[in-house]
């Protein structure tokens, strides 16, 4: 997600030893340097905030390849996809997270799942780990800002939780809640959302096979900066739909009140579908960088509509998506 305000990072390479102090000194002159301008999302931008993070311990956590859900472009670098993050939690540069994760304590872990169901339930990581046989599946995501990365995520449906906790008819929208303890999570004490993170879909969205309810990511647990321990990708969406570190998820009749949506409701829509045809009431969703693929001299990717996912357009049918953006 963007606000408005300026580009900072480091220039710094990946692995080598550096304080904090270095960081943000580094980080300073880097701005100095920089010429004023719109760079948020660009190659310079990514690049100046790729820098070493502190890895939490990951474990291996393999999932069975699924080829039907595989898209067969270059995929984003670990290092990337784990250093250039979206978690306003942590802070709002896209080092943050990386930077500051590493207090987001993953276990013991429950995510409540209630609401709207005939069977509720308090269910613990590991158990929620075993709940269904674990997939990868390579997705694409696109971030609102106009960056998108390709990522071998370890997950499986959404869809297979559902039907364990059986909804009721009443069940119209599913709601979803991050974490928020400000003794683990810095960035709580901006004022940029309404804490917690609330993100929804609608309930054939989230049954839709291609919700992916998170695990890992590349034959590992996720990093914390990823989401740790579990999250959803909705890879049809834009990113913020993909709600990370999940404690609760539950059933309701009426559309969920998301946290981006109630900041800045011309900008977010509830539905969030990528669309290249929607702009941004900032800037253009025509096209995209690949993060960690695409360099600084390489063309913007034209974007696709539904991210290239069109085996979901059936669920919005007779919507007008200008509307319902
Ligand atoms: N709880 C929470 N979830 C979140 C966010 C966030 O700030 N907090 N950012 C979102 C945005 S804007 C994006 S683009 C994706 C980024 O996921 P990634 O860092 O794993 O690529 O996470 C999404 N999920
Ligand atoms: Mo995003």
């Amino acid at each position: 997600m963007l606000i408005k305000r300026s580009p900072n990072g480091a220039d710094i390479p990946f692995g080598s030893e550096i304080t904090p102090q270095e960081v943000y000194e580094s980080r300073r002159r880097f701005i100095a340097q920089m010429a004023v301008g719109a760079v948020a999302g660009s190659a310079l931008w990514e690049m100046a905030n790729r820098q070493a993070f502190a890895q939490v311990p990951a474990q291996r956590l393999a999932g069975k390849p699924n080829p039907a859900y595989a898209v067969p472009e270059k995929q984003t670098p670990f290092r990337d996809a784990a250093s250039y993050n979206n978690f306003y939690e942590f802070g709002l540069d896209k080092s943050d997270p990386a930077e500051y994760a590493h207090t987001l304590k993953t276990r013991p872990w429950t995510v409540s799942i209630e609401g709207e169901v005939r069977k509720p339930m308090t269910i613990d990581i590991d158990s929620l780990v075993k709940l269904a046989p674990l997939e990868e599946r390579v997705y694409r995501l696109r971030c609102v800002e106009g960056w998108s990365m390709v990522i071998p995520w370890v997950g499986y449906s959404l869809s297979q939780l559902i039907k364990k906790v059986e909804p009721t008819g009443n069940a119209k929208y599913v709601e979803f809640t991050t974490l928020a303890d400000r003794t683990q999570m810095p960035g709580l004490g901006s004022r940029v959302l309404d804490w917690p993170y609330v993100e929804g879909l609608r309930m054939d969205e989230a049954n839709h096979p291609l919700t992916l309810l998170t695990l890992g990511m590349y034959g590992q647990t996720l990093p914390n900066q990823n989401g740790a321990p579990v999250r959803v990708v909705v890879p049809w969406k834009y990113g913020f739909k993909s709600g990370k570190s999940i404690v609760k998820i539950r059933f309701v009749r009426d559309q969920p009140k998301t946290a981006w949506n109630e900041s800045a409701p011309q900008e977010y829509g509830f539905y969030s579908n990528v669309n290249p045809d929607v702009d941004h009431p900032r800037w253009s969703q025509g096209t995209e960088r690949r993060v960690g693929v695409d360099g600084f001299f390489n063309k913007k990717r034209k974007t696709l509509m539904f991210n290239g996912y069109p085996e979901v357009a059936s669920m919005y049918a007779g919507m007008d998506l200008k509307k319902y953006f």
